[in-house]
């Protein structure tokens, strides 16, 4: 198990699971309802208990891929059954696209967030800043890969840029095709880790999976990028184990990217800018209309880019109608539990009346 990553974190879930009649297994892979749960010693298809989707308050609940899950099962069947989900150390969580109010768990368990841009035209630092907020609020720690190193002529440009976007994040470029700077992904390989590839469709991500495996596990979109704009190659999440014991998942790319979380989930990739934010003249400052902003005075001073005040700007707003829709939501999950609540008052009430 330990080689799956089971660490102490998970030891203290173990009696529960034998006390219920339960194993622990990891989920490597998801295609619709079936999954494929590792119990260290192989893999085996395995679907949700018939009582989870009653159960679970919240698409959170469901199992991800890298997911412990406890489940029931013999040699002799054809499929396992997951009977629960234990704790996340972490979980990379995005707001499903044109739902209001619905997230989804790309992955969980995760260590490492490989960030993978293509230094194409789809490099583009907006769209890092969004992955970087999710992954620094999913608790795994953000790595940026600029792949297809080959075919750009301002590598070095690229990488400055990114690492003043934020700093301390570890910005690397490599190149899948020609192999160039691979050997950089190692240091973040570990035995018994987790490490992730998110990005958009078509930056590389399966192609540096099987790279890494040194297989074709996945598939690898083969025409030139240009004639298939957004047309996803990979559609399902999967957890490959390397030689070393290391572990990565691959996961389809993401047309849209949107932001799952409290308003304050930015202030680790926007850190210059809060810490202005703090001499604002008014506490709730949005600042974006504001007498006394002190962020505009430092976006005019030249000691914040334009470019990311408007992405943080637009990220907060995100966020702003991202809660006030949760919020209206559970105010109406309040009134329609209240009514359910009154009609079962009134009917005890009348039952009591009767002699
Ligand atoms: N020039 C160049 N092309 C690359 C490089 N890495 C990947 N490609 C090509 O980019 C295309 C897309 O690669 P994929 O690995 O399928 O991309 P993906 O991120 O897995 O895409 P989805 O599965 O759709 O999310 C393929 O045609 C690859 O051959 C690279 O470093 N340089
Ligand atoms: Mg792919
Ligand atoms: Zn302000």
């Amino acid at each position: 198990m330990t080689k799956l990553g089971w660490d102490e974190f998970f030891d203290a879930y173990r009696a529960g699971l034998t006390e219920r009649g339960l194993m622990p297994g990891r989920v490597i892979c998801q295609m619709k309802k079936l999954y494929w749960v590792h119990n260290g010693e192989k893999a085996w298809r395995a679907v949700l208990a018939g009582n989870f989707f009653q159960k679970a308050a919240s698409e959170l609940e469901l199992p991800a891929v890298g997911d412990w899950v406890g489940v029931r099962g013999s040699e002799t069947d054809d499929q396992w059954m997951i009977r629960e989900v234990l704790p996340r150390k972490t979980q990379f969580v995005r707001k499903v696209v044109m739902e209001n109010t619905r997230p989804q768990v790309i992955a969980a368990n995760i260590d490492t967030a490989f960030i993978v841009n293509g230094l194409d035209r789809d490099y583009n630092p907006r769209r890092i800043e969004r992955y970087l907020a999710l992954t620094f609020e999913s608790g795994a720690r953000p790595v940026v890969i600029l792949n297809k190193s080959d075919i750009c002529d301002c590598v070095d440009a690229r990488i400055q840029e990114v690492e003043s976007l934020v700093p301390g994040v570890e910005v690397i470029a490599v190149s899948a095709g020609t192999n160039q700077g691979i050997d950089q992904l190692d240091r973040f390989l570990e035995p018994g880790k987790t490490a992730a590839f998110l990005g958009s469709s078509g930056v590389g991500k399966s192609t540096l999976v099987n790279l890494l495996m040194e297989q074709d596990l996945m598939d690898v979109r083969e025409v030139r990028e240009n004639d298939q704009r957004g047309r996803h190659t990979t559609t399902h999440r999967e957890l490959f184990i390397l030689e070393s014991g290391a572990m990565i998942v691959d996961t389809p790319g993401l047309r849209e990217l949107q932001l799952w979380g409290g308003e304050d989930m930015l202030g680790d990739v926007f850190r210059d800018i809060e810490a202005h934010a703090s001499s604002c003249r008014f506490s709730d400052c949005s600042h974006d209309q504001e007498p006394g902003c002190a962020v505009k005075a430092a976006v005019e001073d030249g000691k914040i880019q334009t470019s990311q005040y408007e992405s943080y700007l637009k990220l907060k707003k995100e966020l702003k109608y991202l809660d006030a829709r949760q919020n209206e939501f559970s105010r109406r999950e309040t009134r329609r539990q209240a009514r359910i609540l009154s009609k079962e008052i009134k009917r005890v009430y009348k039952n009591r009346k009767k002699p």
